[in-house]
């Protein structure tokens, strides 16, 4: 199994860091962001998110609920390992390596990200494909801007994510059973990485995200089902062709490669109409149970990405 290994990019093609800041320093004064151009190097001041106007008229799911039933495999297969787990993650240093088809492949700090994108606070309801839900105020940034930074080229079709491979702090990559191949991969369409609602994000309840939740970075795409969410990333790369995504690879028939939530798609072994907010007053199946909304309720963002695609062949 092999590790995470420094990226190999040459120093040259990496854009000179002080000019980078400035410009990011100067586009973020210009749009009147408060979070990224204040107090460079104070780790909690970034996360000082801009109110977005993506808001969710429901109820949060709570702190606890939201930090202590996770899925993230690299720590084991239960609902509670990765809290339990994840603490031995080392978040820094930490780069994101973000390449293939684009003009200007760079290495970014996440030092970097964390002082000069700026960060909102949006709240994303997420929806898992085991049919459980949450509301969850995450901190982030569009992956737009990122992907601004280096340039897509014209033959960029998708977006490849990947997760860290260090099994000495990841125990669920370590010994003989392994519930998944590593590292954990999911991809996007470009012009569905493009779209604002998906974001980057860096944390959530106000607060540098936790380990469980994919620290440092991670993905949330509030309309696709939460696996396609890669947590811990630390490459990025523009491709011509549909990457692999680990669920699909997996099983196929149950996990496709779009995962948009469907209420009129059932997994072949469960329905999806309907689905249980964790944490909201049980009722007599174990929590409150909602009807799922057609793209996870944002449907009249982002339908039109869809026009003109059978859904039921492309899950
Ligand atoms: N690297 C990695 N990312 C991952 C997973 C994982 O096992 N490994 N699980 C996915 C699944 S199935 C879900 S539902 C979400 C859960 O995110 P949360 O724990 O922050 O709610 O993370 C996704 N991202
Ligand atoms: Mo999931």
């Amino acid at each position: 199994m092999s590790r995470y290994h420094p990226p190999k990019i040459a120093s040259s093609e990496i854009t000179p860091k002080g000019l980078y800041l400035n410009r990011r320093r100067l586009m973020s004064l210009a749009a009147g962001g408060l979070a990224a151009a204040a107090a460079p190097g104070a780790f909690a001041a970034a996360l000082t998110a801009v109110p977005s106007a993506y808001k969710v008229d429901a109820k949060l799911t709570s702190k606890e609920d939201v930090t202590t039933y996770n899925n993230f495999y690299e720590f084991g297969t239960g609902k509670e390992d990765p809290s339990r787990n994840a603490g031995s993650l080392n978040t820094r240093p930490w780069t994101i390596e973000v390449g293939g088809l684009v003009a200007k492949p760079q290495v970014i700090d996440i030092e970097t990200i964390m002082r000069d994108y700026t960060m909102e606070e949006r709240v994303y309801r997420m929806r898992c494909v085991e049919a459980w839900s949450m509301v969850i105020p995450w901190i982030g940034f569009p992956i737009s801007a990122l992907l601004d930074e280096v340039e897509p080229l014209g033959s960029a079709k998708y977006v490849a994510f990947e997760t860290l491979v260090r099994p000495e702090e990841m125990q669920g990559q370590a010994g003989i059973f392994q519930a998944l191949d590593w590292p954990y991969v999911e991809g996007l369409r470009l012009d569905e990485a493009r779209h604002p609602l998906a974001i980057l994000a860096t944390g959530l309840y106000g607060e540098t995200l936790p380990n469980q939740n994919g620290a440092p970075i991670r993905l949330v795409v509030p309309w696709k089902y939460g696996f396609k969410g890669i947590k811990s990333i630390v490459k990025i790369t523009l491709t011509e062709q549909e990457p692999p995504s680990t669920w699909n690879r997996l099983q196929a028939s149950e996990y496709g490669f779009y995962a948009n939530v469907n209420p009129a798609v059932d997994h072949p072994r469960w329905s999806q109409a309907t689905e249980r907010r964790i944490g909201e007053a049980d009722g007599l199946f174990g929590g409150a149970r909602v009807d799922t909304l057609p793209f996870n309720g944002y449907a009249d963002e982002v339908a039109s990405l869809y026009a003109g695609m059978d859904l039921t062949k492309f899950y």
